[in-house]
């Protein structure tokens, strides 16, 4: 049976216009066969181009696991890849898999999500075809109370991975990353365990790609790597791939070196101390500035109306 799957990987390998009729004869199916695959892929985001006596032509926007290895240099991280063109959300998705025996590593990749999620319950945009809805599954050997050191981790890493695609991006504690005063990538972190060991962590990472249009909800406080520098291709599967790489990197430097070394990197390229920022708690919301952000991870904030206050977790806004 031919499938879809079929049709992408002869497109993905011609990396340019074949024809539908050079398609029909390699995989043996009609013509009308053909075009109909092609129709699902475009559903599921791809753009290919049609175009008569030249045929069909991918653009390389995609997140499919052969996109993504040619630009993957990671030993453990992202090898067991999953792609879904369509699902509520990664971090579910993840967690049942993490539920059924994900390895450490094993990752989720979904080109929509109908409900991706923030935290506290929040929605999370993820159109179809714009941005990296990803989620990994971790089983770290870390105490549970050193588990937010993952999350501080994957702002590092995304942070760098951005970087070395050529953006300025930056961090908001504890972890959004920013690139011209807007957000640009979320991370939600759910983690599994008992009060001595964690079993497992499901970090998902949202980062905007390709959107041009954001919803106007948040079109004052968010970007995408498009909006951002809009001369420079946006390539998803290398933005995938990018993430994993550094995220290995630093996920390695916490196991074997310790937190010390992931904060002196987040200082490094933080945006929010010496800010002035909103804090809002669950019991409260009050103004201060940022001052450190201390060894556990913690936000130590001057208050307005006097005092030192730690913030373990909470929101904090540009005010
Ligand atoms: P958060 O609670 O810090 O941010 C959510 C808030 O961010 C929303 O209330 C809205 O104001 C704003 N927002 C919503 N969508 C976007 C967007 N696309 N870009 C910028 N700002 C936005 C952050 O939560 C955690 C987000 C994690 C998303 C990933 S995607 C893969 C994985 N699956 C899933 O369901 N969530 C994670």
């Amino acid at each position: 049976m031919v499938k879809r799957d079929d049709v992408f990987r002869l497109l993905l390998e011609a990396g340019d216009f074949i024809s539908g009729e050079a398609l029909s004869d390699k995989l043996g199916v009609s013509r009308a066969a053909v075009w109909k695959h092609v129709k699902g892929l475009q559903n599921e985001g791809y753009t290919i181009e049609a175009v008569r006596n030249r045929g069909y032509r991918l653009l390389p926007n995609g997140v499919r696991q052969e996109e993504v290895l040619p630009y993957l240099q990671t030993e453990w991280l992202g090898r067991e890849y999953k792609y879904l063109a369509e699902v509520d959300s990664t971090n579910i998705a993840a967690k049942s898999w993490a539920e059924q025996g994900a390895v450490n590593g094993a990752v989720v990749v979904a080109d929509l999500q109908t409900q991706g999620r923030g935290r506290l319950g929040r929605a999370w945009s993820s159109p179809s075809g714009t941005g990296l809805w990803l989620s990994l599954v971790l089983r770290p050997r870390l105490e549970p109370e050193r588990a937010p050191q993952i999350s501080l981790t994957t702002a590092v890493a995304t942070c760098a991975a951005l970087q070395a695609l050529g953006y300025q991006a930056g961090i908001k504690w504890p972890n959004d990353i920013y690139i011209d005063g807007r957000k640009i990538c979320g991370m939600l972190t759910e983690m599994h365990g008992s009060m001595e060991s964690v079993e497992w962590v499901v970090v998902g990472i949202g980062i905007n790609c390709l959107n041009k249009d954001l919803p106007p909800e948040i079109q004052d406080v968010a970007t995408s790597l498009a909006l951002a520098e809009p001369d420079r291709p946006v390539i998803r599967a290398q933005v995938a791939a990018e993430l994993l790489n550094h995220l290995e990197k630093y996920y390695t430097i916490l196991y074997e070196q310790g937190f010390a070394e992931i904060r002196r990197v987040w200082l490094a390229n933080n945006i929010t101390l010496g800010r002035r920022v909103k804090i809002s708690t669950l019991n409260e919301t009050f103004f201060g500035e940022a001052l450190d952000m201390k060894e556990d991870g913690s936000l130590l904030v001057k208050r307005e109306d006097g005092g030192e206050f730690t913030l373990v977790t909470g929101d904090v806004f540009f005010a």
